[in-house]
């Protein structure tokens, strides 16, 4: 770090950003980057600062980071009442009934997208089951049509592309907004049909909802709908992949966690702690601000590098230790704005999914965990994570006993 070339935009860093982390932490806590004109902050307590000091630092860089993809405002745009009526309704879409009803479409999609893997003793949880589960779940949840996958996966990818890069050709640009206008436009007569017949969906919740008694425009709805599929999915393959390597490279906690599934809570939190699949979040700065003696000018764009400030030391022991037993976790708080790790963020804008995810990712290690038996990498395989933005494994192949029908819960 004493490198003063060091940057966070290097291939060094996207190879594995973890070693760099420390040095940033130490002597670079507000790390300029000229070639984005950013600033990207590691400490935990500035991080926290930042994400919970709503006056000095706003969400105004969305409207150029992710409306032009997003067809309209989402959550994390908006303040004050606003913010608290449409909030309220997405919270209300994603827990109690509705996360029960969710908890069903998660058990069976994982036992359906696992299934013709079971025989065969090798899956990429990654690619072969990670993805088409995380993407199906959500298509369920908003009473889409899950056949329709693969084709939303791909406009997906032009969506997630174009919020999580921190460079962009216009190359790219133009297939990103190619693939929202797509993604759009399959939306458009669906919204259209649950107006006039509305179902027990999330669209439909969203389409009935009013707010200062105005109905939700098309276009708030569509942003609101964009904004689920991709906060449900872009992470969720990356938090699952994490949580089976750590576990992996951990077989005494596996073991534990295999014996009493009470653990994986504990588990998923340390995943989220040590390696956030949400690494940076965006702000931008209402006024000049002092941290730890560096200014940030007014009008600045903030990186809060949430993957450094979970390894932070003045807030974790050993930080880049994986312990789900780690005193200093506070488990039962992980999955809520007032968790000590920040992969959910904090404040006002912290994740409205973070209980769903907490049940999706908790319902399908559980239902996976006694099918995969003697879990191991496959031979030869060779780990890598991708994403500076966004981050989790390339691909993760693992062997286990092949199991031979009347399991997974189906016929
Ligand atoms: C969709 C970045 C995957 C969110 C975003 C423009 C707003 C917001 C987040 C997360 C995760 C995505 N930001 N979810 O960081 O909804």
């Amino acid at each position: 770090m004493a490198d003063p070339r060091f940057s966070i935009l290097s291939e060094d860093f996207a190879a594995d950003p973890y070693p760099h982390l420390a040095g940033l932490r130490e002597q670079s806590p507000v790390h300029y980057e000229p070639a984005v004109d950013s600033y990207f902050l590691s400490r935990h307590q500035d991080v926290k600062r930042v994400l919970t000091d709503h006056e000095a630092f706003t969400t105004e860089t969305l409207q150029v980071r992710a409306e032009p993809v997003m067809r309209g405002p989402v959550l994390a745009q908006m303040t004050g009442a606003e913010h608290t009526a449409k909030r309220k309704i997405v919270v209300r879409g994603f827990t109690g009934e509705a996360l029960r009803d969710q908890v069903r479409a998660v058990e069976a999609n994982a036992a359906e997208v696992v299934a013709p893997y079971l025989p065969r003793g090798r899956i990429d949880l990654v690619n072969d089951f990670g993805k088409p589960f995380a993407v199906r779940v959500t298509l369920d949840v908003l009473g889409l049509d899950k056949e329709d996958w693969r084709q939303v996966m791909a406009w997906l990818g032009g969506v997630g592309e174009f919020i999580t890069s921190i460079v962009l050709t216009p190359e790219r640009r133009r297939h990103c907004l190619d693939c929202a206008e797509r993604l759009e436009g399959y939306l458009a007569p669906v919204i259209a049909r649950r107006r006039r017949h509305p179902g027990d969906d999330l669209i439909s919740t969203l389409c009935a909802a009013e707010f200062d008694g105005i109905a939700m425009s098309d276009r708030d709805v569509t942003a609101l709908v964009f904004n689920v599929l991709v906060a449900a999915i872009e992470p969720a393959d990356k938090t699952l992949g994490l949580l089976f390597k750590h576990l992996i490279d951990h077989p005494g906690q596996l073991a534990q966690v295999r014996q009493d599934p009470a653990l994986l809570s504990a588990a998923i939190a340390e995943t989220l702690r040590y390696t956030p699949p949400v690494q940076l979040i965006p702000r931008q700065a209402e006024k000049e601000t002092e941290f730890a003696g560096t200014v940030v000018p007014a009008g600045a764009t903030v990186f809060c590098m949430i993957g450094a400030a979970n390894r932070d030391p003045d807030v974790f022991s050993a930080p880049d230790t994986f312990d789900i037993h780690r005193p200093d976790l506070g488990t039962a708080r992980s999955f809520a704005a007032a968790a000590q790790h920040l992969a959910f963020g904090a404040g006002l804008h912290s994740c409205v999914g973070a209980a769903f995810a907490r049940a999706e990712i908790e319902t399908v290690a559980a239902l996976l965990l006694p099918l995969l038996e003697q879990v191991r990498y496959s031979p030869g395989f060779v780990y890598r994570e991708t994403g500076l933005y966004t981050r989790g494994p390339a691909s993760l192949s693992l062997d286990f006993t092949p199991v031979h029908e009347g399991v997974a819960g189906h016929g």
